[in-house]
């Protein structure tokens, strides 16, 4: 048996004029509770120290830049990284990043017990749009204020097994699972923000907001065999509501243990990572199953190309 006693630390809103300071205040006792449970590992979601800023345009992106973090560990969340340390906890913590070259990314950091950076990840699949966009109820400007990221989807040995990192709309890819699937992935972490309408018409509700949420997650979990931790920015921010549901799946699929409000809180969970080991070797033992002479396309082709070619007049 090898236990990961697992945190997901859902966050309730950020409201565009919260300091940052307040919110790492919320996130500290977080991990206080998380502590006091004896857990080994803390997941907060995406863009974890601000409201969720590309909801909203700005002509000069430069206008966002105090959502932006210059360091990790910076000033403010040195004492988050700080506190997690004196509890022996690892941690995984998304965040807006701006570079010294000036580049931007939807970012994350794995990091260590002994407070060391162990990974970092830059969110690779944007949604959303780069211009302002009238026909939308409200925007999603992710393709405006980041860069796709540009380090792939990492696999980190870390509390005694192979963690990787994800982070929201990645989740409802299988790109994402199966590149980490190959690199033995057993425990993945996200988090995401995840508006509880799309903004378009037709709209799409809550409820099928939510479904999506599990259905993505618990596929993914299944497919490669892997524990699954997802945890939301939840509840209603700036006016806008997001969808909670933070949960923990198991590598059958199923869910272990899920938030039931839309605020700060935590859901606790013990992870055997022992527990990937049957599916890696059954049904989804890759090396003796996967037909990649099938799947060239995948890694060749970006969008859909009917095969008979363009309809006829
Ligand atoms: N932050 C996100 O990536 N949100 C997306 C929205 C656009 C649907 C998500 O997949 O949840």
């Amino acid at each position: 048996m090898r236990n990961i006693r697992v945190a997901a630390a859902q966050l309730g809103p950020i409201q565009l004029e919260e300091s940052r300071v307040r919110v790492i205040e919320r996130m500290l006792d977080l991990v206080a509770q998380a502590r006091a449970a004896g857990a080994g590992l803390i997941v907060f979601p995406e863009l974890a120290l601000t409201t969720f800023f590309p909801r909203w345009y700005r002509e000069d992106v430069a206008d966002f830049d105090r959502f932006y973090e210059t360091q990790m560990p910076g000033p403010d969340t040195a004492r988050l990284f700080t506190a997690a340390r004196e509890a022996g906890m690892g941690l995984y913590l998304g965040y807006a990043e701006l570079t010294p070259e000036g580049a931007r990314y939807n970012s994350s950091v794995l990091v260590a017990p002994d407070g060391t950076v162990a990974g970092k990840y830059r969110k690779v699949h944007l949604p959303g749009h780069a211009d302002y966009d009238e026909t939308r109820d409200f925007q999603h400007l992710e393709k405006r204020y980041f860069t796709p990221g540009d380090l792939g989807f990492g696999v980190w040995q870390m509390l005694g097994g192979r963690l990787g990192m994800a982070i929201c709309t990645d989740r409802r890819w299988p790109e994402t699972y199966r590149v980490m699937g190959l690199k033995g992935v057993e425990m993945i972490l996200m988090g995401y923000n995840t508006p509880s309408h799309n903004g378009l018409r037709p709209a799409e509700g809550p409820e099928k907001r939510q479904f999506h949420n599990r259905l993505s997650v618990q596929a993914g979990a299944y497919q490669n065999s892997t524990w699954v931790v997802a945890v939301a920015k939840a509840g209603r921010e700036d006016g806008h509501h997001m969808i909670g549901g933070t949960l923990i799946v198991n590598p059958d699929g199923e869910i272990v243990a899920e938030a039931r409000t839309e605020a700060d809180e935590l859901v606790v969970h013990d992870c055997d990572l022992d527990a990937t080991a049957f599916g890696k070797q059954t049904m989804f033992d890759f090396a003796r199953h996967r037909r990649i002479e099938h799947y060239g396309l995948i890694a060749s082709q970006t969008g859909v190309e009917k095969p008979w070619g363009p309809a006829s007049s």
